[in-house]
């Protein structure tokens, strides 16, 4: 029995600064139709989907700020795009920058089923870049500054007949982000991103093929390792003279790609997932209850940065 699912990954291309929600979700109608033509139940979106990758930009005015975030989920911009989902009946993955009530800003993404109930929420964990203004950097990355670090953990959801889990853009290249949902069951990971497509930092060239072998090399591990479906899409394009890569991809639990984005503008990327697809990885390789041992990884919960063992010298070798 195939539990199969049709997936689509809607990349989204450049996001510019003056650019309205209202347009934005004209393009997102555009692509949920599109991946409905072609046989999706889930579509899934990038991460902070509704506007452009604003932590590029050194924001102090509290207003100014805010007019980045969403007050609610829908909102007025935002319920076309849940109307035309349940009326076509299709879920998708949103990821946007959250509000709370309390006046919490959170970098999120939700689940929401072909319903219209939202069924997930996770919120961004590993959050990169920097806190302050950095002037020696070509653009900032001031994720640190205008996000806290997620408080909902990494949690998974039944959703589509299968247990679903969900992480954010830096999320995808740190391996424990991985395996705590790998030991919930997760059978499929949904994963927005938007990656500069060059290091912005000044610390060092890195050749900008590096910034999408990485991508792909953190999510086809993961799934692998996991044994789970894995979709990453990302906000792909020019941004403001700015660029951010593509290579929105699905990823099936044995690692490989089966299907990428071609472009680095609004594209879909769609395949069908069959969720038991997953069971051989869990009840051979990765049957975790069989091959782990945690007795040996204490490290990883107990420390935070590396700390080499003072007896070790580090010295070249006469
Ligand atoms: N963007 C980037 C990402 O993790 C980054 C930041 C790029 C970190 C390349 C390290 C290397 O894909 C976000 N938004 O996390």
């Amino acid at each position: 029995m195939a539990r199969r699912i049709t997936v689509a990954a809607a990349q989204m291309g450049g996001i510019q600064r003056d650019e309205s929600r209202a347009r934005v979700v004209e393009r997102m109608l555009e692509l949920l139709r599109g991946a409905h033509r072609r046989g999706a139940t889930l579509v899934v979106f990038p991460e902070l989907a509704l506007t452009t990758f604003f932590p590029r930009y050194n924001l102090d005015d509290p207003a100014e700020i805010d007019r980045w975030f969403e007050k609610e989920v829908p909102s007025v911009e935002t319920k076309p795009l849940f109307d035309e989902a349940r009326r076509l009946g299709v879920g998708f993955h949103l990821g946007y920058a959250e509000l709370t009530p309390e006046g919490r800003h959170f970098n999120t993404a939700i689940l929401v089923e072909p319903s219209g109930e939202i069924v997930g929420k996770y919120r961004k964990i590993h959050l990169p870049g920097h806190a302050e203004y950095d002037a020696s950097r070509v653009a900032q990355h001031l994720e640190k500054k205008y996000f806290e670090v997620g408080d909902l953990g990494f949690n998974v959801f039944g959703a589509y007949g299968g247990v679903f889990g969900m992480m954010i853009c830096n999320d995808r290249r740190w391996p424990e982000a991985w395996r705590v949902l790998g030991l919930q069951g997760v059978e499929m990971v949904l994963l927005g991103y938007n990656t500069p497509s060059v290091n912005t930092s000044g610390a060092g060239f890195e050749d900008p093929y590096l910034r999408t072998y990485h991508s792909n090399l953190a999510v086809q591990a993961g799934a692998y390792q996991n044994s789970c479906w894995a979709v990453a899409v990302a906000k792909a394009g020019d941004e403001d003279g700015y660029g951010l890569i593509g290579s929105s991809c699905i990823v099936n639990p044995q690692g490989e790609i089966v299907a990428k984005a071609n472009t680095w503008d609004d594209e879909l990327v769609v395949a069908d997932c069959d969720l038991d697809m997953t069971v051989f990885g869990k009840e051979t390789v990765f049957k975790f209850s069989a091959h782990r041992r945690p007795e040996h990884y204490g490290l990883i919960v107990e420390r935070t940065g590396a700390e080499v063992p003072p007896d070790i010298r580090k010295e070249a070798a006469e």
